[in-house]
């Protein structure tokens, strides 16, 4: 079927030059990618900072998250070689990814989720999608384990970014970011859970900086949730807990792919509470109406900390950009209660609401 004239054709086709693939790979795509890059110059005024932050906010996807950039390229690999099934452990975005893009191919999807630790808009979406969903007595961490061992099968593919198709999809949007700014960034800001996407940045902002398409790299700064930074404390943690659950993460499997990036690029992964990530959390919503889901306050709360804890980092004409992962709008639940606000209850009448406005 042809697609209408000015249709973005999803990253696979539109950076096909930086991927494995060729004019008959079978693509599927559901026009993830081309997401915008948001200046927040009231949430830099708010924290005391004077440089330039941009947000690329990816929340605007097909599944509402950064995971579709891997999935189309994961997802295409998979059809190409023939797989039946597609697997993955998931915090839920990958799971709602893969579910979506499994759909699409018309290949069968299982996903392994933690019971109970998933924002109720990802356990939505993978269950409308169509994936057969097992919710395990247990983390992610553990989930991922098992999707290890069912990988062994030959007729299924495992989608967690242990398979480096997804690292490849998702290198995409350094590619966006420096497009869209016309350079590179001085400093990226991101969450880390898995530590996936922070190794998949650094590839691409390396990738474009070889093929001459920027001319610096930037510093890579990532966060951890402070009950989860088994990076930042040096070994695996056991029983990870925070209130962002897309990275409540113990022992992320690209953990070498972020400590190279941050090294390679004198960078700097740290931790933040789950206070600090709330606070981040509902500051960029009150001062730029853009509504995240809480793992993406970690980078902003990050920067926050940064600020005050290291000044002289972060030069006052810095360009900065930040990943938001994923839409405020996949976890409802923290977000009513982090507003701190309820709806006022009234009579439905002129004079009531009148009195409810007032109080
Ligand atoms: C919103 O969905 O691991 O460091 O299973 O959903 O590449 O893992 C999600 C991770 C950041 C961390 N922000 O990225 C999963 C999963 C959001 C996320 C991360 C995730 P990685």
């Amino acid at each position: 079927m042809k697609s209408a004239p000015n249709d973005w054709p999803g990253v696979v086709r539109a950076y096909a030059e930086y991927l494995p693939v060729d004019d008959s790979t079978p693509v599927i795509t559901i026009q993830e990618g081309n997401t915008p890059l948001i200046p927040v110059p009231n949430f830099v005024e708010k924290i005391g900072g004077r440089f330039s932050l941009f947000l690329k906010y990816e929340a605007l996807n097909p599944t509402c998250s950064f995971k579709d950039r891997g999935m189309t390229m994961a997802m295409t690999k998979a059809v190409e070689r023939g797989a039946k099934v597609v697997v993955c452990a998931s915090t839920g975005n990958t799971s709602a990814a893969a579910a979506a893009y499994a759909a699409r191919a018309g290949v069968k999807c299982a996903v392994l989720i933690p019971d109970g630790k998933i924002a109720l808009g990802k356990l939505a979406q993978a269950l409308m999608y169509g994936a057969q969903t097992v919710a395990i007595r247990g983390n992610f961490d553990q989930a991922l384990n098992i999707v290890r061992q069912l990988g062994e099968d030959p007729e299924i593919e495992i989608v967690n970014s242990i398979n480096p198709y997804r690292i490849e999809g998702q290198k995409t949007a350094a590619f966006e970011i420096c497009d869209q700014l016309g350079r590179a960034p001085d400093f990226h800001f991101i969450p880390v859970g898995n530590a996936g996407n922070i190794t998949a940045y650094w590839k691409g902002f390396l990738e474009y900086h070889k093929a001459g398409k920027c001319s610096s790299l930037p510093r890579m700064f990532g966060f951890q949730a402070a009950g989860s930074a088994p990076i930042v404390e040096g070994h695996p943690i056991e029983n990870p807990e925070t209130v962002a659950t897309a990275i409540r993460i113990g022992n992320p499997a690209s953990w070498q792919g972020a400590l190279d990036a941050r090294d390679q690029s004198n960078g700097f992964i740290g931790k933040v509470t789950d206070e600090e990530i709330l606070e981040a959390y509902k500051l960029i919503a009150r001062t730029e109406g853009i509504l995240v889901e809480p793992a993406c306050a970690a980078p902003l709360a990050g920067l926050i900390k940064t600020l005050k804890n290291q000044p002289g980092v972060i030069p006052a004409d810095a360009v900065i950009t930040a990943t938001m992962t994923g839409h405020g709008l996949k976890d409802p639940d923290t977000a009513i209660s982090a507003s701190g606000f309820e709806p006022v209850r009234t009579d439905a009448t002129h004079e009531a609401v009148l009195a409810a406005l007032k109080s």
